[in-house]
């Protein structure tokens, strides 16, 4: 039996006990075989425990904690106790004077769950609340070797990571599609200390000096009166800001592109966005932008169904991120940089490289890849680890260093300073998944939430009485050394350098990179957004930015919102565009991809398993759709049905198949049982859930397969059958071909009124 099933027989053991004798610390003798319990899905083991993670400490400071009982799981212990370690006998009910009279004030027990209850949560980023995390292991190339000595860099070496995800605006409980901005920060755990890429999956951002960040996260964020929206910046304050303060364009472009809408955390590129500096061995310096590439390529939602899906699933990447590690489809990044020469006017091409607004085309400077991410593991507890990461872009090691980015020196500051209020205190490090996996001799001592127990009488430098120690060390022994970088003669200003006023030369050569149909996207994303604004005059300034970016962007806009289309106030910048920026027009792989299989209890069973199979085989997920829950068929062969028509929702399927009931018309659509008035078994296949799901997978772009029949389905779904991407064929696994190579080009981009 497996781990599940004994713990599962353990409980019921002890629900059917008399509360006598503990057998292995559970009360209660053995009760009788449990009832076979129907799963709906397969159940899963749990998963192992983490090396370098372990469960919470059992043990006070003075006792050793024994191999076994490290890192066990925090509820298997033989008996309940309170948090000082006294045994409990009864947890469920509150000291009181007789069964009806008042509970009493000395109930210990009480007081202390209910306190520590009532001090669970913890505050919520200030921005980014919202996130999913997972560990990895990042392996060097060796290639960065000429530019950087950082050790983790090296060829082969392999180092723990911990990845988060999330998104900017939203607050911890807030959907996950919504039109925004996705974090990506990376810890390395390196043999050298920790390394933080707190990066976001846009290269750019909308300031350019730290010191607006205030300014621009006030204005995004809900309504101070209201709260309202969540999330998203359709509202009036956001676009008031960013029509005011045009260094926004760029970040602004970008999130009404596809980009805000990212299919998968497993299908975003990331970006480290400022540039950074590289340190060689012989102090040697290269100026770098880092680039995360994801391996399955980079895939978008689409607008309508990121709306369908913050309400039927706004866990939809939480969910996907963790399902897809379990399934073992381990999303995977190359991590790469650009390199430029680290020249006093740090520009590239003309390219300022300290302003943040600005990307280098990888056609003039290319991506070189230096090596590869794989997240292979969950986090065991949501609190302890993705909550209380703590990233921080002055985690640095030797061999990477920051540059004057104005926008980087703020962060330098502030992600230590957020730490204080959320983690309550100077020692958020010593929390184990904040915890270096290098050696710690710090003179850091006392503060809210201490966990170490420091030894010896000299915290601090330099000290006789214990030995001198610890001793600093040269770069030669692993020391990080800035580099000694010249800083020009200047007076104190407040201001921007001259080059950081060209505000929409970058932005239109995105628009330029764009294909039609992502122009198209664009385009309804601002009609959309814009539209949803009450001012006239935010309107009308939003229409103004974009006459400054590209005239018809601007007209079409316009036309949405039923304004005229004022005349551009800048000479229109003439730039090259940059086909990499553009996600329409590649192959990628399909791994990890979700196949929705609709089955009728009556429909071609022998074909829906050996188009399961085929999926599983091409390293795809398969979820077999079927009336109801339970089984399809009988005997060793039944299928485990994963979605019934209630639960499952087109959005969730990157493509669908549909086997046919044999003899079911377009006629039977919607046919019900006469008795109890629901879609009736034989007609499943054409219940109006399932013409739904078909419609929207149509227009959604999805590839969309049928066999034996089932065309009377799309027929009355309203799914023509010669349609570009309906394919029809003998079997499910006859159409698989066809449909895996469409999956691989993401959607059927025909499909859309602009094409591709
Ligand atoms: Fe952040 N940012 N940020 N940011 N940021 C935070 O730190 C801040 C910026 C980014 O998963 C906060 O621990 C300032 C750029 C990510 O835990 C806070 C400025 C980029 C995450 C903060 C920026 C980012 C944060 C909130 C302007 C992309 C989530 C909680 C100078 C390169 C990390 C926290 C996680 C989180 C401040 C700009 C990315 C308040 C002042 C540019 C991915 O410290």
């Amino acid at each position: 039996a497996s781990p599940i099933k004994k713990a599962a027989q353990k409980v019921t053991d002890a629900l059917q006990g008399d509360g006598a004798g503990p057998a292995e610390g559970i009360p209660g003798k053995p009760g009788p075989e449990s009832p076979s319990v129907a799963e709906p899905t397969e159940p899963r083991e749990p998963l192992p425990p983490k090396p370098d993670q372990s469960g919470p400490d059992t043990y006070s400071p003075t006792g050793q904690p024994t191999g076994a009982e490290r890192g066990r799981t925090a509820q298997a212990g033989s008996y309940l106790t309170t948090a000082q370690g006294a045994r409990l006998y009864d947890t469920d009910h509150s000291l009181k004077a007789g069964p009806r009279g008042p509970v009493l004030l000395q109930d210990h027990h009480l007081r202390e769950k209910i306190m520590h209850f009532d001090h669970e949560r913890i505050p919520e980023r200030v921005v980014h609340a919202r996130g999913a995390a997972a560990h990895g292991v990042f392996t060097g190339y060796g290639t960065a070797a000429s530019v950087t000595k950082a050790a983790f860099l090296a060829k082969d070496v392999e180092t723990p990571v911990f990845v988060r995800f999330s998104t900017v605006l939203g607050s911890r409980g807030s959907a996950d599609t919504v039109r925004d901005t996705r974090g990506f920060a990376t810890k390395f755990y390196t043999s050298e200390g920790v390394f933080d890429l707190v990066g976001n999956n846009i290269p750019v951002f909308f300031i350019q000096d730290a010191i607006k960040f205030p300014d621009i996260v006030h204005a995004a964020k809900p309504h101070p009166d209201r709260e309202i929206p969540q999330a998203q910046t359709a509202h009036d304050t956001h676009w008031d800001f960013v029509t005011l303060h045009t260094e926004a364009t760029h970040h602004v472009l970008w999130n009404m592109s596809d980009r805000g809408v990212p299919r998968s955390f497993r299908t975003m590129e990331g970006f480290g966005v400022h540039t950074f500096r590289l340190v060689d061995a012989e102090g040697g310096t290269t100026l770098v932008k880092f680039h995360w590439k994801p391996k399955l390529g980079v895939h978008s939602l689409v607008w309508e169904e990121a709306q369908i899906i913050n309400g039927v699933d706004p866990d939809f990447h939480r969910r996907d991120l963790y399902d897809a590690i379990e399934a073992g489809a381990y999303p995977e990044w190359e991590l790469g940089i650009q390199t430029f020469p680290d020249t006093p006017e740090q520009t590239f091409e003309g390219i300022d490289l300290l302003d943040p607004t600005n990307i280098v085309p990888e056609e003039i400077a290319p991506v070189q890849p230096i090596g590869r991410l794989v997240l292979d593991r969950n986090p065991s507890n949501f609190f302890a680890e993705v909550e209380q990461v703590a990233f921080h872009p002055g985690h640095l090691v030797p061999g990477i260093d920051i540059t004057d980015d104005p926008l980087l020196a703020g962060r330098l500051f502030s992600y230590l300073d957020t730490q204080i209020t959320r983690l309550a205190g100077p020692n958020f490090g010593q929390i184990p998944i904040n915890r270096t996996h290098a050696p710690v001799n710090d003179m850091l001592r006392d503060g809210f939430h201490q966990t170490a127990v420091h030894r010896g009488v000299a915290p601090y430098r330099p000290n006789s009485l214990d030995g001198g120690c610890p001793f600093t060390a040269g770069a030669d022994t692993g020391a990080y050394v800035e580099t000694p970088v010249r800083i020009p003669e200047a007076k104190k200003v407040r201001e921007a350098p001259e080059t950081f006023a060209d505000h929409f030369s970058q932005p239109r050569r995105f628009w330029l990179s764009m294909s039609p149909v992502e122009r198209e996207h664009i385009i309804g994303a601002y009609t959309f957004e814009l539209g949803k604004c009450y001012e006239q005059a935010v309107k009308e300034r939003g229409l103004q930015v974009l006459a400054n970016i590209d005239p018809e962007l601007c007209e079409e806009v316009a036309k949405g919102l039923g304004l005229p289309a004022p005349e551009p106030t800048v000479p229109l910048a003439d730039v090259e565009p940059s086909p990499a920026l553009s996600q329409v027009g590649h192959t990628w792989p399909t791994e990890g991809r979700v196949i929705g299989i609709i089955a009728g209890p009556d429909g071609d069973l022998d074909g829906v398993r050996a188009v399961r199979e085929a999926v599983l085989a091409g390293g795809m997920v398969p979820l077999v759709i079927a009336p109801s829950g339970g089984k399809l068929g009988n005997g060793n062969g039944a299928l485990t049905v994963q979605r019934t028509y209630a639960t499952a929702r087109s959005v969730e399927f990157d493509a669908v198949l549909i086997a046919g009931t044999p003899g079911v018309g377009a006629d039977a659509y919607g046919a019900r049982d006469a008795k109890s008035g629901l879609p009736s078994a034989r007609q499943a296949t054409h219940d109006p859930r399932v013409g739904l799901l078909l419609s929207e997978a149509f227009r959604h772009g999805k590839a969309i397969g049928a066999w034996k029949g089932a065309e009377a389905a799309l027929d009355a779904a309203g799914v023509p059958v010669d349609a570009p991407g309906v394919i029809i064929g003998d079997s499910g696994t006859a159409t698989l071909e066809q449909i895996t190579r469409l999956l691989g080009a993401h959607r059927v981009w025909e499909r859309f009124p602009a094409g591709a």
